[in-house]
This record gives C-alpha cells, structure tokens and sequence, in this order.
C-alpha cells in the first residue's frame, strides 16, 4: 500500500497516531499539505461518510475517525498558515445552529487565515443572531456559514432573513458551504455565495473584498 493510501486507511481505523506518523513521514517524503488532504484525508474521511451511512459502521467509529483527521490536520495547519501578512478584512464564520460538524469549517478557518484575512470563528452550534451580531460589532464584511446536516441548513436562511431584516442584505455578504448545501440553495435563500471547498471559500472572499 502507498503512502496516502495507508494513511488514508489509518484514518478509517481511527488510529490517530498512525495518522501523525503518517502524515509527518509523508511531509517528509515531499508531499505538500494540500495533496495529504485531499489524497488521504478528506478522501479517508469520505470513505467513513458513505460507511456510515450504509450502516457499516457505527457513530464512534465516525468520531475515532474524526479524532485522527484532527492528527493528521494539527500537521498540516502552520503549512497553510502564513505569521507575517498584514490582515486583509475580517471575516466572520461558524457552523450554524444544531451541527456539531466542525471539521470542514475549521479548514475554511484555517484557508482563510493562510490567504490573509482576520477570521473571527465562532465555532459550532452558533445561532443566527450571533453570526450578524458579532459581524456588525466587529465590522466583518463577510459571514461565512458552514451546515453539515440537512436539518441545519435552514439556520442558513434565517441568518440570511435576519440580515435583511436589518437592513444589511449586501453590506455583509453572506457565504455558506457544506456538503448538503449547493449553488441553487444559495439562490433560494439569498446568500450571496456558494463555496464547495475552502479553496473556492478563499477566491470568494477575495472576489468580494477586490483582491487578486
Ligand atoms: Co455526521 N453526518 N452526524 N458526524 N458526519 C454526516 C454529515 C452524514 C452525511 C453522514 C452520512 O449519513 N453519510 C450525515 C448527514 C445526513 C444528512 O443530513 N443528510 C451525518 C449525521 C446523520 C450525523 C448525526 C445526526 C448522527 C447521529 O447522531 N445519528 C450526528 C449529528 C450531530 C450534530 O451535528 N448535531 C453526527 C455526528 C458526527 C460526529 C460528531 C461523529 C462527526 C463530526 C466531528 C466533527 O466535525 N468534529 C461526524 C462526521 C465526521 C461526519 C462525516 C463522516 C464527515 C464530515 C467531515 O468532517 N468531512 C459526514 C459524512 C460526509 O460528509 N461525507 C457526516 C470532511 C470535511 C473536510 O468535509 O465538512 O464537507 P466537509 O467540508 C468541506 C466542504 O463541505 C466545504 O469545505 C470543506 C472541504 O474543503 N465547506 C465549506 C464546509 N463548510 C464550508 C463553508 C464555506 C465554504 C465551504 O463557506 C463559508
């Protein structure tokens, strides 16, 4: 077995110190950050989804194999991390309300930090309220909401309701992502964007905030 494929299959076994071991000696092979995530990570971690839902395995399996992402992500996060860039616009962004899933947010987290901006993460099970308060006191130009379950993702139009409510529909662009969500729910709910990736998160931000 190569490399990211064992690496892959220690993260299905939710064995999280195989998962640092593996993922310090396949940075050591000259892998980049980006090719362990997607190659054996995220691919791992999409192996365990459809496991689970095919009743193969159960929910503490899903969080030893959540556990070992965590591993394997610890690594690679001062890679996507640049300390001397001047913050380029804050950004506001969280996992809305009901949904413990913070993995993929915490990359979008971590994307946006690398590419410069100041990111106000407000972690998981935020209500609407919060993501448009704390925008507002801190001057974020942009909320950023993640949703893993499909019983979340109306938080994400309340949140967009909330904004208009208030007047601030287009002031404060509204971002969501997550593997449930997609381009025609954005629409229908008034969101300003779709992100499928914390890659496409970034080109977003620096589409709505001009940057190149
Ligand atoms: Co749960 N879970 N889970 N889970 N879990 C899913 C989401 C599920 C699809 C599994 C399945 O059935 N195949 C299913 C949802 C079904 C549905 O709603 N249609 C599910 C379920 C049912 C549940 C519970 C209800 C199970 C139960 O209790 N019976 C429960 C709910 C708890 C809750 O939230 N209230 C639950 C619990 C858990 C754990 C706690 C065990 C754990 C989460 C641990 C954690 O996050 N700290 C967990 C996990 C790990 C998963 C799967 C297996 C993996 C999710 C993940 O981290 N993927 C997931 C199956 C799957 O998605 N294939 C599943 C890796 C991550 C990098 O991808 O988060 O998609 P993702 O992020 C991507 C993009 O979506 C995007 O960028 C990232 C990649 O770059 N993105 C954005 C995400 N947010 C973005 C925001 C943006 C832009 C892009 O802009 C702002």
């Amino acid at each position: 077995m190569d490399l990211l494929a064992n690496l892959s299959q220690s993260l299905q076994d939710g064995d999280d110190e195989k998962v640092a071991a593996l993922t310090k000696e396949a940075l050591a092979a000259g892998m980049s950050a980006k090719q362990i995530l997607d190659n054996a990570l995220i691919s791992g971690m999409t192996v365990i989804g459809n496991r689970f839902k095919a009743h193969e395995i159960f929910l503490p399996d899903v969080l030893l194999s959540a556990r070992a992402m965590y591993a394997g992500l610890e690594l690679l996060k001062p890679l996507f991390l640049k300390d001397d860039i001047p913050s380029r616009g804050k950004v506001v962004v969280g996992t809305v309300q009901g949904d413990l899933h913070d993995i993929g947010k915490n990359l979008v987290s971590i994307m946006l930090k690398g590419a410069g901006y100041e990111v106000i993460d407000l972690g998981n099970d935020v209500p609407p309220e919060r993501f448009v308060d704390t925008a507002v006191a801190q001057g974020a130009a942009i909320i950023g909401l993640s949703a893993l379950l499909t019983t979340t993702m109306p938080v994400m139009s309340q949140v967009a309701a909330l904004l208009k409510e208030r007047g601030l529909t287009g002031r404060i662009k509204l971002i969501i992502g997550g593997a449930p969500v997609s381009d025609a729910y954005a629409r229908e709910i008034g969101a300003d964007a779709y992100g499928f990736d914390a890659v496409k998160a970034v080109e977003i931000v620096d589409r709505f905030l001009m940057r190149q």
